[in-house]
């Protein structure tokens, strides 16, 4: 790979990161919810970056931002990730594989390196959960599993119904399928992303070549006892719901550090509300959020049986109603090794210490990999820590990064001239 390097200004993609973090809910740290307010600030802010980065910039029907550096038709190279966050999050999860590839297309651009293809950068929209069947919404759209009609049913978490709140952010439900992109029209979609996990910190690597993305499964669980009064109920005579999703909340525990599963497998009971949530009655209703994931489908099965086994188990035993409705399955998504090699290549070259690793976390790179090949490309977060006001990454090892996925970008560009 004789590609020069492509000199990312690390100042100004840390000024950007800052900058980025800035647009939050002011009533909490780092919280950008899809749909909600500051997300429609930091859109406008970001789609005026892209534009003063000199792309061809719109957003596409599902809402997603795509800027776009070269004309011509055909198959695209594609860099991107997600500027939403989850509540009370951090300001760097998905942000600097948006802004990474933003001073990627901007150093492009300044230094003249000529691609042969069309190069487009995405901020895709709701990576995050906020609508648990549905996210992340704007890969999935792209890759034709989100359709017209699902969104036509669902509504964002303020109740406004899902395909108002996309119009809002300048998509078209109504046009969704163009922003379908079919296998073959983007020749490799790329994503700079931290790590979210210890093991490059505690490694001491750069960067991480990411092998394999973790899958998700998500499960909405309701548990349905008698509400009554907390001082004249003896115990004998309770049906109390929360003492039981108690017991469910450890069996998910359990479920997920099986010795055969551990080190693939993980278990989160993270939402959970009581009714009526009184000091002094005896809980008659409880919703919870089951998620389970795992680098290994047949785990990952064996995880879900488990988990609802024990609801089955813990709702006869306490005379509870209980009902469990898996709202997202996914499986594992191997990353191509030549796209994983690239990537090596890439940082060897550069002489950047990297490791292959799976992803524990999952992105938008997963959903776009039935349509397009795709790769990862990690970097170091403090502690490992993600999805909290902690979350902090190196602008040096973003700067990094994305040196690494450029030089894998202008690669593939370079083998895609090969074949006309
Ligand atoms: O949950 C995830 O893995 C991602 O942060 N949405
Ligand atoms: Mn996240
Ligand atoms: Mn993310």
């Amino acid at each position: 790979m004789n590609h020069p390097p492509l000199n990312v200004n690390r100042e100004r993609l840390d000024a950007d990161i800052r900058r980025l973090a800035e647009f939050t809910d002011p009533n909490l740290p780092y919280t950008r919810r899809a749909f909600s307010p500051e997300y429609a600030a930091a859109r406008e802010w970001l789609a005026e970056r892209f534009r003063d980065a000199g792309l061809d910039t719109r957003v596409d029907a599902a809402g997603n931002l795509i800027g776009r550096l070269g004309a011509g038709g055909g198959p695209v190279l594609m860099l991107g990730s997600h500027i939403d966050t989850v509540e009370a999050g951090g300001r760097f999860d998905g942000v600097v594989g948006v802004l990474g590839a933003l001073e990627i297309a901007r150093r492009l651009r300044e230094s003249g390196a000529a691609l042969a293809r069309p190069l487009e950068i995405v901020d895709f929209v709701c990576e995050e959960p906020t609508i648990v069947d549905l996210s992340p919404l704007g890969s999935r759209v792209m890759a034709g599993d989100v359709t017209a009609e699902m969104i036509a049913a669902a509504a964002v978490p303020s109740g406004e119904p899902l395909g108002e709140a996309i119009a809002r952010l300048g998509g078209d439900p109504a046009r969704l399928h163009e922003a379908r992109r079919k296998p073959g029209e983007t020749l490799a979609y790329l994503e700079l992303h931290i790590e979210q996990g210890p093991v490059l910190e505690r490694a001491g690597a750069d960067v991480g070549i990411v092998t394999v993305i973790a899958a998700p499964c998500r499960a909405v669980v309701s548990l349905t006892g008698v509400a009554d009064h907390a001082g004249a109920t003896s115990m004998a005579d309770r049906r109390d719901a929360l003492a039981g999703a108690a017991e469910l909340i450890l069996a998910v525990e359990r479920a997920a550090s099986a010795p055969d599963l551990a080190q693939e497998s993980v278990g989160t009971v993270g939402f959970l509300r009581v009714s009526p949530n009184m000091v002094n009655v005896i809980p008659g209703r409880v919703d919870l959020t089951v998620e389970a994931r795992s680098t290994q489908s047949e785990a990952l099965l064996w995880a879900r049986e488990e988990i609802e086994r024990s609801l089955r188990e813990i709702a006869a035993r306490r005379g509870l109603d209980a009902t469990l409705e898996w709202r997202h399955l996914e499986e594992p998504v191997p990353i191509p090794v030549e796209m994983q090699d690239v990537i090596a290549e890439s940082a060897t070259d550069l002489r950047i210490r990297a490791m292959r690793l799976p992803s524990r976390a999952s992105h938008d790179a997963a959903r776009l990999a039935p349509v397009a090949p795709v790769g990862m490309v990690f970097i170091p977060c403090k502690d490992g820590r993600s999805h909290c006001p902690e979350e902090w990454a190196e602008t040096d090892d973003v700067a990094a990064g994305a040196e690494v996925l450029a030089r894998a970008l202008l690669e593939l560009d370079a083998q895609s001239r090969a074949v006309r």
